[in-house]
């Protein structure tokens, strides 16, 4: 009768080793991340308290926020637009622009209106950057479309898709609604926002010098991109001029430019400067991958293409990494790891991304340092 409770107490003992050790486990492995030493000395999301909020200076830079997309994707927008608004832009009110294919309906004006006190603009995607250029061999296209479908390629067999890329690859920038503004912050349906942001980036990027800004870097399936790489050496080969000599082709390239090795930066989120992307060099690059066709005959994104013409054009001092930004797209998430930036978030640091296999982190790493 007296052995009973003996038993319950040792296996409670038990159960809390068991549980104490995997909780200890979990927190060592948090801690043995490769922590990228972003530093938080005068970091912009760690302002001085007694100084008041970056916010109340009313100074702002020319920047919108640009979404594209489907009248019927206003509710998952919507859920994404309250926390974008929640997180940073009740503080500073930037614009919004929308474009879609397709005309806005009046409900997605109302609703997508009602989140926000900033102004919002609602633009049509002119047919020329949403339809196939004269030189595309339609059937072919249809042709290598269904193949691609059938070997199971994500998005394979989907136009749409592919007018999606190409419009965010070269047009979007060149919208008549973007044409005022000089940075842009990408947003999709969606995709959610955890961390305060208490500082104005577009400001950031433009004190800075500043040209293109990320959050979550990853490797492309290679079966979307066959021809893109040597596409981009034969660009590279006749306009060498275009290319600078500090850039970051280690970004992309293991072997100094002889193979893609397929890191990217995730472009559903990014914050550009739009005269990057207008910009000579861009735009010569844009032309010629569109002349290639592969985004048509093959299934090219705009998130290869920005980061390969980012590992051209930029260099280190011109790209700039989020960590402070907390950013899902499903299936991925970053969530900054230093406790100091953490209070502001509500994401957990273990579910980052950043350190595992599929991630450029490390590249990133190698990259700038
Ligand atoms: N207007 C319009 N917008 C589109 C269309 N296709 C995609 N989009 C938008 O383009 C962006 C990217 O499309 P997604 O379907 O999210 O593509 P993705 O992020 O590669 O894939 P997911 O993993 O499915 O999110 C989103 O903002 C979509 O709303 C389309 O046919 N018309
Ligand atoms: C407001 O911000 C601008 C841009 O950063 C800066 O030049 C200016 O000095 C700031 N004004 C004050 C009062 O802090
Ligand atoms: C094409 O892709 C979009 C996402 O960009 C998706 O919403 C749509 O359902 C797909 N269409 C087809 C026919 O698979
Ligand atoms: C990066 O490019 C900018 C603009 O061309 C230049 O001012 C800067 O010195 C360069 N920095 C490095 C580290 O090469
Ligand atoms: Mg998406």
């Amino acid at each position: 009768m007296q052995r009973k409770p003996v038993i319950l107490f040792t296996v409670l003992v038990l159960l809390f080793i068991v549980g104490l050790s995997s909780f200890r486990s979990s927190h060592n492995n948090y801690w043995k991340l490769n922590v990228p030493t972003v530093s938080l000395d005068n970091h912009p999301n760690l302002r001085d308290p007694s100084l008041p909020p970056a916010w109340q200076n009313t100074t702002r830079a020319k920047a919108a926020f640009v979404i594209l997309t489907r009248n019927s994707e206003l509710d998952a927008l919507r859920k994404t637009m309250q926390q974008l608004e929640a997180r940073f832009n009740h503080k500073f009110n930037y614009p919004y622009v929308f474009l879609n294919d397709e005309p806005f309906t009046e409900e997605f004006k109302l609703l997508t209106q009602g989140l926000t006190k900033a102004k919002t603009e609602y633009g049509l995607i002119p047919h020329e950057h949403w339809s196939y250029p004269d030189w595309i061999d339609v059937e072919k296209a249809d042709r290598l479309r269904k193949q691609m479908g059938e070997n199971g390629v994500i998005y394979g067999d989907n136009l749409s898709y592919r007018h999606m890329c190409r419009f965010e690859s070269g047009f979007f920038f060149r919208h008549p609604l973007m044409t005022k503004y000089d940075y842009y912050w990408r947003v999709e349906p969606s995709v959610e926002f955890s961390c305060d942001l208490d500082y104005d980036p577009f400001l950031f990027m433009q004190e800075n010098n500043k040209k293109y800004g990320w959050t979550i870097s990853l490797l492309e399936y290679e079966s979307t991109i066959p021809t893109l790489w040597q596409t981009t050496r034969a660009f590279m080969k006749e306009y060498p001029e275009l290319i600078p000599e500090e850039n970051l082709m280690k970004f992309v390239s293991n072997n100094n430019g002889d193979t893609y090795n397929l890191c990217h930066f995730w472009s559903n989120f990014e914050i550009g400067d739009l005269n990057f992307l207008r910009s000579k060099e861009y735009m010569t690059y844009f032309e010629y991958l569109d002349k290639a066709g592969g985004f048509f005959y093959e299934r090219w994104g705009d998130a290869p293409v920005h980061s390969i013409a980012v590992g051209l054009f930029l260099n280190k001092s011109e790209v700039h990494f989020f960590d402070d930004l907390g950013y899902r797209h499903e299936p991925f998430m970053h969530c900054p790891i230093s406790r100091e930036l953490q209070k502001k978030c509500h994401c957990n640091a273990e579910d980052n991304f950043d350190f595992t296999v599929y991630s450029c982190m490390n590249r990133w790493i190698e990259a700038t340092k």
